[in-house]
Formats: structure tokens, sequence, C-alpha cells
């Protein structure tokens, strides 16, 4: 096991990866930006390395300063945790030319799943189901016109550098398409520096669901069954639930199982995450993760299993600490995302923290970087905080989230609390009755 780890990130998950290592024993290196010097991240590890002033591009991207900090501190290891360089196909082939282990997966994957149509070709060619569409790039209009027609209007232009939502066109006919593919590579080109697009049937009104799996370097693979994760807003996640809801166990197994043959089939090492689009009683992959994700937390609960400690253990060459067999469903989890933004025109709102106060008590976790007198700096993501609750039943889970945002204190800026405690007293939300598009109607319509 390695005796230290360097933790290329800040905030709520710099602080989780700096947890995990400790209870393995292992010293932890902080980097940070001088916006960051009096961030928690800094303060809790073992030891802290500058990288640059506040821009990101300018230190938590910044690869040089890392790989020094790194070289400086013999730490042994490099964590990326979530955004950032994490899915950076070259930081990570950098990072072992250095000698350094990424925890995470090789570039390979990391490149392979960047690219969402050679994700899409890969998965599919391991047998789990895609999204209907173009079978690769598209490149002139009158074949996408003939594809379109084949798999049926409305279809969505995608960008295959794309992800996350940006760069997406829907096209209702041929006149539309013809303009839209045009756009979607130019605006691909502007934003991705990648002007392949490809094609997709339109799904009107699926949930986002996503599968979790671990696998280390023996070919062991687990699936740590899915999340729903439906509830967002300009593709920002704002709620993320563990197990889905709209599945049965039947549903659950087959789409794992599945997973977990791909994954296997693939050669792929670490967490990662498989995206699904879910309509009908059906599910279309659309692109991998090949991060921790900011919802794992969920997933630990209902799983009673560190997944930060088995990308680490993962990285070391280690074997899986478990078997599918040994894995169940243990009740239900929500997480709720609490960010630095106004709840009603989700401005951002970074400055001092006066006054913080965390819920707890059964089935109540926070993971967050916060503290009294801590200068939310507006640099960065505006997450601040993620409130998780666990119970046995989604019910037990809601009752638990009225009580603890009711206890919760983050005083000084604004926060989305207010929008969390709205939503979940929504009969919709307590029907599970939610698709993608759910909750932008449900702000849209509050004005
Ligand atoms: C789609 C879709 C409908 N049909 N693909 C948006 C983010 C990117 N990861 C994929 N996205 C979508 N792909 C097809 N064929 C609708 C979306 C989408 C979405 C997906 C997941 C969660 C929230 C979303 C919000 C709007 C659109």
């Amino acid at each position: 096991m390695f005796g230290k780890v360097l933790i290329a990130n800040r905030g709520e998950i710099a602080l989780r990866i700096h947890r995990a290592c400790k209870e393995m024993g292992i010293a932890t290196v902080a980097v940070h930006s001088t916006a960051d010097a009096d961030a928690m991240h800094v303060r809790l590890a073992d030891e802290s390395v500058c990288i640059g002033p506040a821009p990101a591009r300018e230190s938590y991207l910044n690869v040089p300063a890392i790989l020094s900090a790194a070289t400086v501190t013999n730490a042994e290891a490099i964590h990326p945790g979530y955004g950032f360089l994490s899915e950076n196909a070259s930081f990570a082939e950098i990072v072992a030319e250095h000698g350094f282990k990424f925890i995470g997966p090789s570039a390979k994957h990391i490149a392979m799943m960047g690219d969402k149509v050679t994700a899409k070709r890969v998965i599919s060619e391991a047998g789990v189901p895609v999204v209907p569409g173009s079978d690769g790039p598209i490149d002139d209009l009158d074949k996408a016109a003939r594809v379109a027609a084949d798999i049926g209007y409305p279809v969505l232009v995608k960008a295959a550098g794309g992800g996350g939502g940006r760069g997406m066109k829907v096209a209702r006919d041929e006149t539309e398409l013809r303009r839209a593919v045009p756009a979607a590579r130019n605006e691909a080109l502007v934003s991705f520096d990648n002007g392949e697009v490809y094609l997709e049937r339109y799904l009107g009104r699926p949930r986002h669901i996503e599968v979790q799996i671990l696998a280390d370097e023996h070919g062991n693979v687990v699936h740590l069954f899915e999340r729903d994760c439906s509830l967002q807003r300009n593709h920002q996640k704002i709620l993320e639930e563990a197990p889905s809801p709209t599945l049965d166990d039947a549903q659950r197994e087959r789409i794992g199982q599945i997973c977990c043959d791909a994954v296997r089939k693939i050669g792929y090492a670490s967490a990662g995450t498989l995206e699904f689009l879910y309509e009908d009683g059906e599910f279309f992959f659309i692109e991998m993760n090949t991060r921790i994700q900011v919802e794992h937390p969920v997933t630990e609960a209902i799983c009673g299993l560190d997944v930060v400690r088995e990308t680490i253990r993962i990285a070391a060459g280690e074997r899986l600490s478990v078997r599918q067999q040994d894995l169940a469903i243990n009740g239900h989890a929500i997480e709720c995302r609490i960010n630095a933004e106004n709840p009603e025109t989700f401005a951002p709102s970074p400055g001092r923290i006066t006054e913080f106060h965390t819920p707890g008590g059964l089935g109540v976790r926070v993971d967050s970087a916060l503290y009294s007198g801590y200068v939310v700096p507006p640099h960065y993501d505006s997450l601040v905080a993620k409130l998780i609750v666990h119970g046995a039943t989604r019910e037990e889970c809601i009752m638990r989230l009225r009580r603890s945002l009711g206890e919760m204190v983050i005083g000084g800026i604004e926060t989305t609390i207010p929008l969390h405690q709205r939503l979940i007293a929504e009969p919709d939300f307590a029907s599970a009755a939610y698709d993608i598009h759910w909750l932008e109607r449900l702000v849209a319509g509050s004005g």
C-alpha cells in the first residue's frame, strides 16, 4: 500500500480522500491555490504545497506544479477526485511517466470514454444497450438525413467531445436537422476543439439512472447497484438517491450484471459509472464516467462500503475487498447538494461563513469543507456541502431530510437549502414521479 498520497483537488472531495487515506494509515499531501491557503483540506492534510494563483487553470489544472509538489513531498500516488484533472487522459499518462501512480483508470480507458462516440461503440460491442443512433460520427448532411429518417424524429445531435449536456441540439424534422448539425459542429469546435458530432433518437421524458461499478487489476468486477440522478438543473445534479425508486430487483440485477460483464470485457480497472437514460422500462447507455462521483456517498450508504478506499486499494494493485454475493442493498439513501447560490435565481453567493452548524443523529452524514469564519472563494464550483441521509425506506429518508435540513445552519451566504426544503415537500417527489425535466419545470414555475 502507498505510504503517501497527493490529493489533487479541493473542497469536500479533498477532505473525503484525506479521510480515506488516514483510515488506511496513508500520509496526505494537499495542494492549494493562493485563494485556498486557509481551506480545510490544507489544514487537515499532513503536508501542503501551494501550486499557484486562484484561477484553476493556474493551480488545480497546473500539471507541472502538481507533479513538482508530488516530487518534493515524495508522494507515491495522486488522487484526482472529481472535476479538474480527473478525466484528463494526458494527465493520467504524465503522472505515470513521472513514476507516480494515478488513482483512477488507465489513460487509455479515460480517453476511450472521453470520446463519446468511441465510448458508445465500445460499450455497445461489450453487450450494453445504447440509444439508437448513428454508428459513429456524422460527417455529411445527406448521411445525417438518412440516419435520422431511419431512427425517427425527433433526433438529438451530440458532440463526441462533449458530455454533461454541452453542444447538444434537438431536431424535429429534416429542415431543423440540416441547421442543427453544422450549428452543433461549430459549438463543439469552439467548446471542445473537436467538431465531431453524432445522432441519437431523442428520448422525451427519461430518468437518468447510473450504475456504479468497481473493478480491480485482477479481473474482479462488482456493481454497487444504481443511483437515480434525474433531479438536475442546467445539467447540474441537485439531489440523488439510491436505489432508484423506479426499478424492481429483477431489472436492477439484470442491468448490474450487463455492466459488470462489459467492464470486465474492456479490461477497465478503478471505480466507474455507466450512465443510462431509462424510459418505458428500457435502459439506454449514453456515457461512462471514469472518476469518483460527487454522489458516491448514497452508494456507500446503501452498500456499507468505502468507495474511495476501494479506488486507492485498486490503484495499489490490491483486490476488491468484496464479491458481488457479499453485496446487498441496505435501505435507501438521498443526497442533497448544497450550493453557495441564491435558491431562486441560482446566482453564486460566495463570501464569509458567519455560522456553521451541521445536523447529526441517526442516518445523517454531512460532507463539507466549510467552517465558521471560512471565506467561500468566488473562483470555483459552488458546491459547499452534501447532506446525505440513510434510512430503512425512502419515506424514512424524506422524514430525515426534512428534519436535518431544518437543523442545518450556514450563515453569511445564500445556499440552496430552501430549494431542497421545497423540493422534498412536493407530492411528485414523495411518489418519485419525476423525470430529468421535472425539477426545471418546478423552479421555472416559481419565476
Ligand atoms: C439525451 C437526452 C435525450 N435523448 N440523449 C444531457 C447530458 C448528457 N450527459 C446527455 N444528456 C441527454 N441526452 C438522448 N438520446 C436528454 C439528455 C438530457 C439529460 C440527461 C440526463 C440528465 C439530465 C438531462 C437534462 C437534459 C437533457
